[in-house]
């Protein structure tokens, strides 16, 4: 056995490759001197492309039409209502990839076949944003002749279905906890019946409050505002019931409004609670949603963010909880980009990276206090966030690094969970055993976002970047377009990277291009704000040149208004930083530190422990982090 081993080593190292056996494993990671040009990023993008056709097509052939696929068996499996989830979830991938004939076919069959009068009992906020959400970005492609993608037997059917959908879920919505006549929404709801009988009355913080986007398309499209207006009322009361430090907690009682589990945290049961308020003030405009999500933010930020990781804490104390970091976190710097606030994503997605780095995949949970695998939280389940977010910082910065971060979570995939039909969860990152399941998310986001990744770096020509409209990103990573229709955002506030976290109003940016008035620089302009809502995100061109807080200025062009401006070129400042200076270094360095008393001024972190807390992540004995500074990595 040993020579056969030691030949393959020998030419894989040659073709940019290593082999690492373990016992009872081979693991096979890629290293690469070189980063990413133009012409691999092409290459890598129809590998990518090659990648989503593998897992596609096994669904197609093994699973259809059932739910999702079991990879290593190549079987079916309902997991949600039994109506052909991974197709709807795939839609506009299938778009997004210009493959016309099987999006075509495929919104031919969903339009003949799907039916929601089933009796089955199905969770609030899986079905929309998976279900609806999908029916709702493929209905709008496949409508519209400014897609490119316009099917022409379309006569909006599948926009018949999503509002069939979602009026067998306004049920859930009757409940007392809103701040009108709905409320926060159970979990789950029956499709023909109703809220069952002994439904549970607790849901997560993310479940009740990561519905406004697609229920708010919805009501745009039909012109029945009851869906935006049930979903807003569930957000408002989440919000009315946070804590007076402006934490929300994990678990809700919908009819009493009582917290159940009271950790704040980014990441596991309120991750997309953060991201709807903002993603819902960008594409419908409604300025409730920024204010909130100001207030969120700010609270985030001083109460979980422990430079560059971030906390579980008590959401009324600010007591430490879990010094946990869970993978669900890794969307926060993608949001980061879109809020403005670059610097933290950065230096936070270098952190989650690292993670990354040291397993091949990220764990569930990685406790930042034993630095280990977190106790039953050893698996990935092919998950998009860290993806998603390394899309984003791209997007943003140009930074090359990015682009690399992308080669190495591709090469995790395609040695590590690439199976026989698709691709497998992976039940234990530490030796890489896969599981028989696929999640339909890893074809709507995983494989999207690492497709736009390398579509970016190669020049990208894409629906998003090329298109009619602007677009945001479903939790689903579904497009939701801003046309007029739909987005009622008016033009002076619309930018991406709105958030401002002084109340300083002025914008200063280095951005190239923007039309300047006899005398001013590039480098230090102030433009005046017409409302509280147009407070502008303040850019320095030594902290994050790249990016614009885009308001009512003078002098951008459309691209600038409405959208995140690239840089020209790749980022000047982090090329001329020195190699220790530079972000991705937090991963070669290993020098991360967790600051679990960082300036907190009125509550200090202290050990902790909530007797209501349910489903403990910590195990016991294991010691949870007091106010001090920890270092992290620290020489390994
Ligand atoms: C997806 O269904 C969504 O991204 C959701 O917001 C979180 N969980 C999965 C992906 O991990």
């Amino acid at each position: 056995m040993e020579a056969p081993k030691r030949m393959v080593q020998i030419w894989m190292l040659i073709l940019g490759a290593v082999i690492i056996y373990s016992d009872d494993h081979i693991f096979i990671l890629r290293t690469f001197s070189e980063s990413v040009t133009a012409e691999e990023a092409k290459q890598l993008r129809d590998e990518v492309r090659e990648m989503f056709y593998h897992a596609f097509d096994g669904y197609m052939e093994h699973a259809f039409p059932h739910d999702e696929l079991k990879p290593l068996s190549c079987e079916g499996e309902d997991t949600l209502g039994g109506y052909a989830l991974t197709l709807i979830d795939s839609l506009d991938t299938l778009a997004l990839l210009g493959d016309r004939e099987r999006f075509t076919d495929s919104v031919e069959w969903i339009g003949k076949n799907l039916r929601f009068d089933i009796n089955k009992t199905v969770s609030v906020f899986e079905t929309t944003i998976r279900i609806l959400g999908g029916l709702l970005s493929a209905h709008l492609i496949a409508s519209d002749y400014n897609t490119g993608m316009r099917v022409p037997s379309y006569d909006g059917e599948l926009l018949d279905l999503a509002e069939d959908l979602a009026r067998r879920m306004l049920p859930a919505f009757d409940t007392p906890t809103g701040t009108h006549a709905t409320g926060i929404p159970f979990g789950s709801v029956n499709l023909i019946h109703g809220v069952d009988e002994n439904e549970s009355k607790i849901t997560s913080t993310a479940g009740g409050g990561t519905l406004t986007l697609e229920f708010g398309m919805l009501s745009r499209l039909t012109n029945d505002p009851i869906f935006e207006q049930v979903t807003k009322n569930a957000v408002m009361g989440i919000w009315a019931r946070r804590s007076k430090i402006n934490l929300v907690g994990a678990h809700i009682d919908v009819f009493s409004g009582e917290w159940t589990q009271k950790d704040a945290g980014i990441g596991t049961s309120i991750d997309s609670f953060y991201e709807y308020l903002l993603k819902a003030y960008l594409l419908f405009g409604d300025e409730e949603y920024i204010f909130i999500f100001q207030e969120a933010y700010r609270a985030a930020m001083h109460y979980l963010y422990n430079d560059p990781w971030y906390v579980e804490v008590n959401m009324n104390s600010a007591a430490l909880v879990w010094p946990l970091f869970n993978s669900l976190q890794a969307f926060w710097p993608g949001l980061q980009v879109l809020a403005g606030d670059i610097e933290p994503a950065i230096r936070t997605h270098a952190a989650f990276f690292s993670v990354w780095k040291r397993y091949g995949f990220t764990p569930e949970g990685f406790n930042l206090a034993t630095l280990s695998v977190q106790r039953g939280q050893k698996s990935y389940p092919l998950r998009p966030e860290l993806i998603e977010s390394t899309y984003w910082l791209y997007k943003a910065t140009q930074d090359p690094r990015y682009l690399d971060a992308g080669r190495d979570m591709l090469a995790s995939l395609q040695y590590g969970a690439r199976c026989t039909c698709g691709y497998c969860h992976i039940s234990d990152v530490e030796f890489h055993i896969q599981e028989d399941h696929m999640e339909s998310f890893f074809l709507a986001e995983t494989v999207k976002y690492l497709w736009l990744l390398f579509d970016l770096g190669a020049g990208p020509d894409n629906l998003i970047e090329n298109g009619p409209y602007k677009y945001i990103f479903s939790t689903e990573g579904h497009l939701l377009p801003m046309t007029p229709q739909i987005s009622l955002v008016r033009e002076h506030c619309l930018y991406f990277g709105a958030y401002c976290r002084s109340s300083n109003l002025r914008l200063e940016t280095n951005i190239s291009g923007i039309a300047k008035k006899p005398g001013e620089t590039n480098h230090s302009k102030t433009y005046s704000c017409p409302g509280p809502t147009c407070s502008l995100s303040r850019f320095t061109p030594q902290s994050s040149p790249a990016i614009s807080g885009l308001g009512y200025c003078p002098g951008l062009t459309h691209g600038q208004r409405f959208g995140i401006k690239y840089a020209a070129s790749a980022d000047a400042n982090l090329q001329d930083k020195s190699p220790t200076q530079r972000p991705a270094d937090v991963v070669q360095s290993h020098s991360l530190v967790l600051v679990s008393n960082h300036n907190a001024d009125q509550v200090d972190h202290v050990k902790h422990q909530d007797s209501s807390v349910e489903g403990s992540v910590v195990a016991q004995g294991e010691e949870k982090q007091q106010g001090k500074l920890i270092e992290l990595f620290e020489g390994r």
